[in-house]
């Protein structure tokens, strides 16, 4: 079993019920979710003409190997509609792999640590809410610590 980090955003429809259905869904794939953090609206990054982004964090618990769970997640992003009109554009969920257990890997479908990670204030947040001290395995820094340096990014908390 490996406990990973994945990080959900939904900026379509009713985000939190979105969010919500990602949750039930990642469970019933196989991927056991333990924790989650506070949802946080946030700030579009990357294409700004868009409506504002609920993120979370989930801590989860998996057999599944990590191109599986990319495949899972995929399959759930799907699922639930997501529509990628623009490449940084909006969509109704997005799942992404921030890390798993402490493995490095690099492949043109998946890397991990996700590669953007330490620089998205609307990740490390939440991500900080769950794991302050979770180091990240390539930089070797904290994620309080990565939070600290992370470039500005307006987000608001909405749920505890
Ligand atoms: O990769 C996640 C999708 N995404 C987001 C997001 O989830 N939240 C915010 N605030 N901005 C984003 N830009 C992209 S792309």
């Amino acid at each position: 079993m490996k406990t990973v980090y994945l990080a959900l955003g939904s900026n379509i429809g009713e985000r939190e019920t979105n969010l919500r259905a990602a949750i039930q869904s990642l469970s019933a794939a196989g991927i056991a979710v333990l924790r989650e953090s506070p949802i946080y609206e946030t700030e579009p990054v990357g294409y700004s003409a868009q409506r504002w982004f609920l993120n979370m964090v989930v801590e989860a618990e998996t057999a599944l190997f990590p191109m599986q769970l990319l495949t899972r997640t995929g399959k759930i992003e799907r699922a639930l509609g997501r529509m990628r009109t623009l490449p940084n554009g909006p969509r109704t969920i997005d799942i992404d792999i921030l890390l798993y257990g402490d493995a490095v890997m690099r492949t043109p479908r998946l890397e991990i640590p996700h590669p953007r990670m330490h620089e998205r204030r609307f990740v490390l947040a939440p991500l900080a809410d769950l794991a302050p001290g979770l180091r990240h395995p390539l930089l070797k820094k904290s994620i309080r610590q990565l939070l600290e340096a992370a470039p500005p990014q307006k987000i608001r908390l909405i749920t505890q």
